[in-house]
């Protein structure tokens, strides 16, 4: 069956919410996979998700590019041309609209279109999906591939909107660029985006002020062109790079030491360090001392290695005790990768404004002002402040299981999910690397790939049973929100107020939000789990309904 763009109210087998890396997978892997016919909505003009709206200056991936794309077709893998070791936002947005032209993707989604609402009909079996245009359609599957930071999150200043200059938020930066030539311009944050934007915004600026809350890790990225031979070596080994990423904790091919940082001494870190620092890009987090994610003297030890790095960077020693992070461990906030962050600040016309002890007050017509009354006046405004991380994008749709129940106020304590992949309540309701799920501290593509077969193989069994729903059942969803909690409990993670806890945004509940066995043990845990016939799901015969 197929559905077109104008048809107001109709029937798919799949409704996919949104067009990046997940929902193109899914949607090329239910329709020409398995012959489900499938309807993608998408809010942009084009596909891409995250890398569609994340146009900010410097945005590029903080995943080696070789691992930072789709690994299901070996062909695709090896044709598409990274041009550096890191690849930058304009580049990912290409490739994924090469994989939408390769597979003939887009005559199934309809795009500037914003999924608003969805309920089950118990009567049916089915998803009833309306969206912003005024269209309804029914489907057996609903797939959210929704994204875990497409819900930015603009802080409510008093007089936020009184200001008559340029305002601009990383996550939704114009088509078009902006040009700060010759203006003074205020960021607010020091995020990820932050750090890759800021070296970017103050070559053009002629005056920059960064408002800093809380500082954060920088690690060197590194970036420039991969050596010929090591892309030669990489082409050749595409069997072993998808078997070890797959396999690895973190979906890189980076492997914790065994000796830990507490047993080892100051001579013997730096020596393991340095050389990751140098060579730059996730190593010295994901690839060294594991006892640093459980023991803060542990972590001392590497944070008073990075510690050092910075003050070697920044010039000026009072703004380099700003710069170093305090009050939380090292490896449990989102490290973001730089490209000269550290080196902006020895700028003349670069500021750094500790907004922690002085926060920002209220936005005025001309600028901010602070809480002791200090004010600044800006021509452009940067927004920087990240996303309502994880819950937000699902939280954001109207989202109604059995009974009518909001997802959002089923989660109004926090996510409860079975495997971050399912809510009981909510038949055949998929949500791709959602909380719950080792998504967001893994390389999200890897992890998109696994979810993606995964739903796809439980969808499988479902037609395969002749059944109409499929769900997980109470103590299921309990035992795993349970066993994620009982993960994250020897670590350090829940010390800082970080977006994996939500702390990011007032009210939020905080709960760290993110599966920590990560992407080897979760996928065994997920093979498992289907080899013990579903264990933990309840497939349903129900009434076929009209979708059969
Ligand atoms: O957002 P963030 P982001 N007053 O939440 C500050 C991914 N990503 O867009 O830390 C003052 O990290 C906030 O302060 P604090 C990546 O996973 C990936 O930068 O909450 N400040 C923080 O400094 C990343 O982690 C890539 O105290 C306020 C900043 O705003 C995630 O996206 C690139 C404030 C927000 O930082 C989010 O990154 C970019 C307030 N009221 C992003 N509210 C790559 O792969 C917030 N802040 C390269």
């Amino acid at each position: 069956m197929t559905v077109s763009d104008d048809t107001r109210t109709s029937t798919v087998d799949a409704v996919v919410i949104g067009a990046g890396f997940s929902g193109l997978y899914m949607l090329h892997k239910l329709r020409d996979r398995m012959g489900l016919t499938v309807r993608v909505f998408e809010a942009g003009s084009g596909v891409g998700g995250t890398w569609y709206w994340n146009r900010y200056p410097g945005a590029r991936s903080d995943s080696d590019s070789y691992v930072y794309g789709f690994t299901f077709d070996e062909q695709l893998w090896r044709e598409w041309e990274w041009s550096e070791r890191y690849p930058e936002q304009h580049e990912i947005r290409a490739y994924l609209e090469h994989v939408a032209d390769r597979f003939d993707l887009n005559k199934d989604i309809t795009f500037d279109t914003r999924v608003t609402g969805a309920t089950f009909d118990e009567a049916d079996n089915s998803w009833t999906v309306t969206t912003d245009k005024g269209q309804t359609i029914s489907a057996r599957y609903l797939i959210t591939a929704v994204g875990a930071l497409s819900v930015s999150n603009l802080p409510d200043f008093p007089g936020r909107d009184s200001f008559q200059g340029e305002t601009y938020h990383t996550g939704h930066w114009p088509h078009e660029g902006v040009d700060f030539t010759g203006k003074g311009v205020g960021v607010i944050g020091t995020g990820a985006s932050a750090v890759q934007a800021i070296p970017l915004i103050a070559k053009e600026a002629s005056d920059l002020t960064v408002f800093q809350r809380t500082a954060n890790y920088v690690i060197p990225a590194n970036n420039g062109p991969v050596p010929e031979e090591i892309r030669q070596a990489r082409l050749g080994n595409y069997a072993g790079i998808r078997e070890r990423i797959q396999q690895s904790y973190f979906g890189f091919e980076l492997d914790l030491l065994e000796k830990g940082a507490l047993e080892s001494t100051d001579e013997e870190i730096y020596s393991e360090l340095m050389p990751r620092w140098e060579e730059g890009g996730f190593g010295i987090w994901l690839g060294s001392y594991v006892d640093m994610f459980f023991d803060d003297d542990a972590n001392a030890k590497v944070r008073n290695f990075l510690h050092d790095r910075i003050r070697e960077k920044v010039k000026d020693p009072e703004t380099a005790e700003l710069l170093i992070p305090k009050g939380y461990p090292f490896g449990v906030k989102r490290n973001p990768l730089d490209s000269g962050y550290y080196e902006t600040f020895n700028e003349p016309h670069v500021h750094l404004v500790d907004v922690k002890s002085n926060p920002i007050a209220a936005v005025t017509p001309t600028g901010l002002r602070l809480e002791d009354g200090a004010t600044f006046e800006f021509d452009a405004i940067v927004y920087a402040t990240g996303f309502d991380a994880m819950t937000g994008p699902m939280n954001k749709i109207d989202i109604r299981g059995r009974g009518g129940q909001l997802l959002g106020e089923k989660w109004a304590d926090g996510p409860r999910t079975y495997l971050g992949l399912t809510s009981a309540g909510f038949p055949n309701l998929f949500t791709i690397t959602g909380p719950q799920s080792p998504s967001v501290l893994s390389n999200m593509p890897v992890s998109i790939e696994q979810h993606v077969d995964l739903v796809a193989t439980i969808i499988g069994e479902v037609r395969d049973r002749g059944a109409a729903t499929v769900e997980p059942t109470k103590e299921a969803e309990d035992a795993w929100v349970v066993h994620n909690a009982e993960l994250v409990k020897p670590t350090l993670f829940e010390t800082a107020d970080t977006w994996y806890m939500g702390a990011n945004i007032p009210g939020k509940p905080r709960v760290f939000m993110p599966h920590l066995s990560f992407v080897g043990p979760y996928r065994a845990k997920c093979d498992e789990i289907v080899a013990n016939d579903y264990e933990g799901f309840v497939f349903d015969t129900g009434r076929q309904g009209a979708l059969a």
